[in-house]
């Protein structure tokens, strides 16, 4: 598998940013595997507000660039997220290797439509090293084949 693919990682923003410091590893971990064009998903200072400079239209338009540019798109989807949702449907029509991951912990239900997809690839975890796992099976077999 090489370095340097281009990866679009999915976290909620508005969501919810309770997760925001497992975003931060799961994005650190994927650069051993390239680029991951949303590092900002793991910022710790990026509330559920957002940059406050940067207008909605401008971020729709920029990481849509992005996922249409990316090699494989990542998604955390264990804090419902409208964005996050949107964008795995969009890597869908664009045919991209997608992967969802699901904490499993917390005993929130995952949506039917990302759980009851039979074509999406969705990974549950409970700790960092079986997401590791799941990440680097990821991209060594699916992202390697396309
Ligand atoms: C600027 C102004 C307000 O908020 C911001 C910063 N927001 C975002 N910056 C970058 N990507 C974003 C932002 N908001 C949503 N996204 C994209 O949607 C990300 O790629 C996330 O994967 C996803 C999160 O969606 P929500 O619905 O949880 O916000």
């Amino acid at each position: 598998v090489t370095g340097n693919l281009r990866i679009y990682f999915a976290g909620s923003i508005r969501g919810g940013r309770e997760d925001h410091a497992l975003y931060r590893e799961l994005i650190d971990y994927l650069g051993r595997y390239g680029k991951v064009l949303t590092e900002h998903i793991g910022d710790a200072e990026l509330s559920e507000t957002g940059e406050k400079d940067v207008s909605d239209a401008a971020i729709f338009e920029r990481d849509l660039a992005w996922l249409r540019s990316a090699d494989a798109v990542v998604a955390e989807v264990s804090t419902p997220s409208l964005g996050v949702g949107y964008e795995i449907a969009v890597a869908e029509q664009l045919e991209k290797p997608i992967l969802c991951l699901h904490h499993d912990v917390r005993g929130r239900r995952l949506s039917s439509m990302v759980a009851g997809h039979p074509g999406l690839m969705l990974r549950k975890y409970s700790d960092f090293s079986e997401v590791v796992e799941h990440i680097d099976r990821f991209f060594e077999s699916t992202v390697r084949r396309m």
